[in-house]
């Protein structure tokens, strides 16, 4: 079996995959130099840095954000979910520092989704228009994350489950052995689709959480009317030009990304 049918089976069946070593020490001490640069407040009531949209956010701040775009190591994960098509939807940093608290736990789509009108404890069952697995996020790692320290957090195998969220996991996920902080660090790449039940667990490391995420769409949906646009005067390759297109069918007029590779 290939590496790349292993990655498909694990992401299929957790619904999220951690791959290491995708950057190597060097590129991750100069994205986070460029972010060092950018002398942004220190961590606290605000997780989030360089976001987009509007405008192109972090990819502003140099070549090398601009590079992970379409890094050779994601993009065939992300065909996996999103097929051929599909476009780049928002972007976001995150940082946090020790003490700060956790986020709730959610999911974008699927019966825990705050769309779908699944009850607790009732079998959701998904209608044919129901979009359940089309955006799928890469959280490149600028700092380990794990067990011992806090960060992304999830429900292995959540974006299938048919029921609700439970309220005692919702109340109190640090207390619940299904919700799990994936071991993942500096230079690796997480990679989970919305649907999963997911979020922020409180950060107890000595050292900043620093997380850089970009978020793809199937090119047909969008997440808002508002773009992400591409950053001014870096040149960026033919296929990266493709992920800042408007949402439009696939194939018929919204091309492959895999012909342009
Ligand atoms: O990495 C994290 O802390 C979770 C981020 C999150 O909730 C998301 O990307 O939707
Ligand atoms: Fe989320």
């Amino acid at each position: 079996m290939s590496d790349l049918q292993l990655q498909q089976y694990l992401f299929d069946v957790q619904g999220y995959l951690v791959i290491e070593n995708v950057l190597s020490p060097a590129e991750v001490a100069a994205l986070n130099q460029h972010i060092d640069e950018q002398q942004l407040p220190t961590p606290g009531k605000r997780q989030r840095f360089g976001s987009a949209p509007d405008g192109p956010g972090f990819l502003q701040w140099g070549k090398p954000f601009c590079d992970l775009l379409d890094h050779a190591k994601i993009m065939s994960i992300l065909q996996f979910r999103l097929g051929d098509c599909f476009r780049l939807d928002r972007i976001y940093g995150m940082y946090m520092r020790k003490g700060m608290q956790r986020g709730g736990l959610h999911a974008d789509y699927g019966a825990t989704s705050p769309t779908a009108k699944a009850k607790p404890g009732e079998y959701y069952s998904f209608r044919d228009n129901e979009i359940h697995n089309g955006f799928v996020v890469v959280t490149w790692n600028l700092a380990d994350t794990g067990p011992a320290h806090g960060g992304f957090c999830c429900i292995p195998g959540s974006h299938k489950s048919n029921f609700k969220l439970p309220q005692q996991i919702s109340d109190a996920p640090e207390n619940a052995a299904c919700v799990i902080i994936p071991n993942a660090p500096a230079g690796s790449a997480i990679l989970f689709t919305e649907a999963l039940t997911h979020g922020t667990a409180a950060w107890n490391g000595n050292h900043q959480r620093r997380a850089l995420l970009y978020k793809y769409c199937v090119s047909h949906i969008a997440w808002t009317s508002r773009r992400v646009t591409p950053p001014v005067d870096i040149e960026l390759t033919e296929r990266q030009k493709l992920l800042f297109r408007e949402p439009a069918d696939p194939y018929r007029h919204f091309p492959s990304l895999f012909d342009a590779a």
